[in-house]
């Protein structure tokens, strides 16, 4: 009887495991911790918690903006958090962090466990890719067969190497590919390891784009799509094997026990200004110099090698729901076409808006969230006059998203990347 509970218990483990991807391995380190939401309409708590974001390796920032924040913080932080908190007349709710992530696990034990779970089989086949969080093989994998399929409209390739050694994977999306200066839409995602539903949303893209390429003819007219959906291959897969809320690639020096680079800290503009760290246990660590890393230089040698073609760049990140425009290094700088990026973005979100209601907010995220300098916007727009230039927050209040709601989620943003892209062939 103890024999059988016991395989129960494994069974259900691994099952649990390979649909949410949350295990215990990869959650063991946050035994104790607690997820703070912090409310903060004065000005001296929020800039205390930005001094906090850049200086301390203790706390995490899930979130950070001028009102609302979200901190993971180890049990030995919290009475000093917690005591700051009250000082600065900010208003909190704290909460285990396991008991935050169990509810995923229910989402999952209620979902597709017994008999109901066989019964589901066929049907999650047929749905396919967009009801689980897979891991970079098998994004790989995807990637490769969508160009397989569809050789004549769709290429696969590599852009280097990361520190791990891993692919840094891309497909290129056009009708036709014998047009050699076509306007790019270049999109990416997860640049940070552990914001999981980033890669799913670009790689919907890819599937929706290339199986139905007729209804799509007059956008992708001298259009190429170029996509990136996993700029971070190694913090992603350390997400999914060590620790679920890694942030930063791999990057090990030696003799050194922190490891990683924040990689939107790490392209050349403005480099370590605003909003990054020296500090190499930092979150946003921004590396010994700007484009240090082989991921940051892999992406950027892209783009340089393209900046004319590309009119459209777009980095994807979770989460917040916003559309963000450059600068983002500073709130007192204004973009010379601030008003066209504005536009393009508000539209966006008004598409996204029509699935199902979702509000985006829109702005810069220097003036939204916090200043923070050598993001890919930046970069893209200032140094390579990239026109359009946008990082974009998906939904969610954590990075783990239901797997029930993966698929809403990437279709409503479906519907904002085509209103990006379209904008590409007006330039
Ligand atoms: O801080 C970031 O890198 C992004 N937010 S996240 O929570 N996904 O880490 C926002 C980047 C916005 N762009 C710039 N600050 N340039
Ligand atoms: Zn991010």
């Amino acid at each position: 009887m103890c024999r059988v509970k016991m395989w129960l218990k494994v069974f259900s483990m691994t099952l649990l495991a390979l649909c949410t991807g949350v295990n215990a391995s990869n959650l063991d380190r946050y035994e104790g911790y607690n997820k703070y939401t912090v409310f903060h309409d004065n000005e001296d708590a929020f800039n205390y918690l930005v001094d906090l974001q850049t200086e301390s390796a203790e706390l995490d920032f899930w979130l950070l903006t001028r009102n609302m924040s979200v901190v993971a913080v180890s049990p030995t932080e919290q009475p000093i958090f917690e005591a700051r908190l009250n000082t600065l007349n900010a208003q909190y709710v704290a909460k285990p962090l396991m008991e935050e992530m169990s509810a995923f696990n229910e989402t999952f034990t209620t979902d597709c466990l017994g008999s109901e779970c066989e019964l589901n089989r066929p049907r999650r086949q047929a749905r396919g890719f967009f009801s689980h969080f897979p891991r970079y093989s098998e994004i790989l994998n995807f990637m490769s067969a969508l160009a397989a399929r569809h050789p004549q409209y769709c290429r696969y390739e590599s852009l280097g190497r990361s520190f791990e050694g891993r692919h840094i994977a891309a497909l290129s999306i056009s009708l036709n590919s014998r047009v050699r200066d076509r306007r790019v839409a270049y999109i990416q995602a997860a640049t940070h390891g552990r914001e999981w539903i980033t890669p799913l949303t670009v790689l919907y893209l890819a599937n929706e784009l290339l199986n139905n390429l007729r209804a799509f003819q007059r956008v992708l007219q001298d259009v190429e799509v170029f996509l990136v959906p996993l700029v971070n291959p190694d913090g992603y897969e350390y997400s999914f094997t060590k620790d679920r809320f890694w942030r930063k690639n791999r990057h090990r020096y030696p003799g050194r026990s922190c490891a990683g680079v924040d990689i939107n800290r790490n392209f050349p503009n403005n480099w370590n200004y605003n909003g990054a760290s020296q500090n190499l246990c930092s979150e946003v660590y921004s590396g010994t110099g700007p484009t240090s890393e082989s991921e940051t230089a892999a992406i950027a040698r892209y783009l340089e090698y393209n900046r004319n073609r590309i009119k459209l760049s777009l980095d994807v990140h979770s989460f917040g729901k916003f559309l963000f425009y450059p600068y983002g290094y500073s709130k007192n700088v204004v973009a010379p076409t601030r008003n066209l990026l504005h536009s393009v973005a508000q539209r966006a979100a008004n598409q996204i808006a029509k699935y199902r209601g979702t509000q985006y907010s829109v702005g810069t995220s220097a003036g939204i969230l916090y200043e923070a300098s050598g993001g890919l916007d930046d970069y893209a727009y200032g140094n390579l006059g990239i026109p359009m230039s946008f990082t974009v927050e998906l939904p969610g209040e954590n990075f783990q998203v239901a797997t029930s709601d993966i698929i809403h989620i990437c279709k409503e943003t479906f519907a904002g990347f085509v209103e990006f892209i379209r904008h590409v062939s007006l330039y």
